[in-house]
């Protein structure tokens, strides 16, 4: 069999690899860290970059190459480990970034207090209040975070210890290191059991002709003063014109959300089993919460196969002759064949956070996931207490975008928040994944053919316990940054 790897794209070379090729390692580790020494911290970012940065060309040709050579001898004989670095707008001001232009980048990067624009903007509030937040995300002592990745705990560990080591001979400190591992019972798999990193945006220039631009995902050119047109003899010269956009060095990077978010397994089932409707078993009820079933497979009549049978159990747990055909067609719908959303409900959290054909910006507004699991598996009968309800697991929610005013945070704001979208004068609820509200109680709105039943007074299942808001420049933006 040939090896085909990604199609060229000069950019792939320049732009980290966690962007475009998705490490898809099932250890990863987020190290927060602080610049101690601004001089040592841009000569070890100049070193990272030439000599240890992940490239999304390197990411991408490898995963394709795992993935046939995984298809052809049916197991995993591939292994590589991954870093990539990410600097916050603090880092940026302490490596000597003016003011003036950190002030280019986006707004909610370049907020100088993130724990109140987590507040008032994406409604953390409640237990997801920024006061509550882990100790280490409620101040800005956090500049720089590398992401490591590995095939297994022991590499993983070996890369912590090593780059631990090198950031702090490179005059950075250890804040935290947060440890992402993927669920070792259900690949693929978040803690409510549901998979996960099915729908993602695919790219043009990655040869995917219905793909996005790329340039919704990095900052693909930058506007720099300069260019005053030429003056004719006898005339004053022209004043420079004002800076529009980002920062040179900006060019082939992309911003980095991380937020921490804390899932209460036992309080989802719980909801799930307390007010689950007798039409329904609880496998529909809780795939009606999500958008699809456990195993993935949506809640919507996919173009090419006949309708999902929404009165059975998940269709695809114990039918593996489907799988495969159900799998090339598991992004392939749209919502207007459903307007009522009584096949998938208007709340639902992949109808809140993508509704696709239901509003004409919804592509815009998408971003890159590359999110972990972090924590162990939740046991109804834990042998651990690290498997019981009181321990700390959830989602190490990672995505990548060219905005995150008009990406990440707008679905989150206006579409998931808001129990009136999508706007046809009702109220639809929250999505009970990711929906915050202002004073707390949530409620969820079932639609079925004979009525639409209310759901009211709905606890979060999912807490935010920190944020970043983080730039990962190019790797020629990163030695222009430490050539400064
Ligand atoms: Fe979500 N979940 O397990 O329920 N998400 N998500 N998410 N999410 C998706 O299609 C989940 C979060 C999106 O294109 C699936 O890949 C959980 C945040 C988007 O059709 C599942 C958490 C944001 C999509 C989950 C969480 C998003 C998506 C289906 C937090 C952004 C694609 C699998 C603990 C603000 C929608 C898939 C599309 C899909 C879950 C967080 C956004 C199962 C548990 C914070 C855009």
């Amino acid at each position: 069999m040939a090896i085909s790897g990604p199609p060229a794209f000069a950019d792939l070379n320049d732009v980290q690899g966690n962007i475009f090729g998705g490490f898809l390692k099932d250890h990863q580790a987020f190290m927060l860290l602080r610049i101690d020494d601004a001089k040592a911290a841009k000569f070890w970012l100049n070193v990272l970059a030439r000599d240890h940065v992940a490239t999304s060309a390197e990411v991408t040709k490898f995963n394709e190459i795992f993935k046939q050579t995984r298809a052809r001898r049916g197991y995993e004989a591939l292994h590589s480990a991954w870093l990539n670095v990410a600097v916050t707008a603090a880092g940026l001001a302490k490596i000597g970034v003016a003011p003036t232009e950190i002030a280019l980048m986006d707004p909610s990067f370049t907020t100088t207090n993130l724990s109140d624009h987590a507040r008032t903007l994406l409604l953390d509030r409640g237990k997801s209040d920024p006061d509550h937040w882990k100790p280490q995300y409620r101040g800005s002592t956090i500049d720089v975070v590398l992401i490591l990745a590995a095939d297994d705990n022991e590499r993983l560990e070996e890369l912590i210890e090593r780059y631990s080591e090198h950031a702090c001979n490179g005059g950075l400190s250890i804040i935290d290191v947060e440890r992402g591992d993927a669920r070792s019972d259900r690949a693929g798999h978040e803690h409510f059991g549901f998979k996960d990193g099915i729908s993602q945006p695919g790219i043009r220039e990655l040869g995917d002709p219905n793909g996005l631009p790329a340039s919704q995902f990095i900052i693909e050119s930058s506007v720099v003063p300069g260019s005053v047109p030429p003056v004719p003899p006898g005339y004053a010269p022209q004043p420079t014109p004002p800076v529009t956009g980002p920062p040179a060095w900006c060019q082939n990077g992309s911003y980095m959300v991380f937020r921490r978010l804390r899932q209460y397994v036992d309080q989802f089932n719980a909801f799930a089993t307390d007010n689950c409707p007798a039409h329904l078993t609880q496998d529909l009820f809780r795939a009606k919460i999500v958008g699809r079933y456990e195993s993935g497979t949506p809640l919507a009549t996919m173009n090419g196969l006949p309708t999902v049978d929404v009165t059975s159990i998940d269709p695809v747990i114990g039918h593996e002759d489907v799988e495969q055909t159900v799998r090339e067609h598991w992004n392939d719908f749209a919502y207007a064949a459903d307007p009522l959303g009584q096949l998938m409900p208007a709340a639902a959290h992949i109808r809140k956070t993508n509704p696709r054909d239901l509003v004409g910006d919804s592509n815009a507004r998408r971003i890159l996931r590359r999110g972990i699991a972090y924590g162990k598996v939740y046991s109804a009968v834990p042998e651990s207490p690290d498997e019981s309800e009181a321990a700390d697991r959830g989602l190490l929610f990672v995505c990548y975008q060219a905005s995150i005013v008009n990406q990440f945070e707008f679905p989150q704001q206006a579409w998931a928040n808001p129990s009136t979208f999508p706007v046809d004068g009702q109220d639809h609820g929250q999505d009970l994944i990711i929906g915050q509200t202002q004073d707390g109680p949530r409620q969820f709105v079932l639609p079925t053919p004979t009525a639409r039943i209310p759901f009211q007074n709905i606890a979060p299942f999912v807490v935010t316990t920190g944020m970043l808001y983080c730039f990962q420049p190019s790797l020629a933006g990163l030695q222009a940054l430490a050539a400064r």
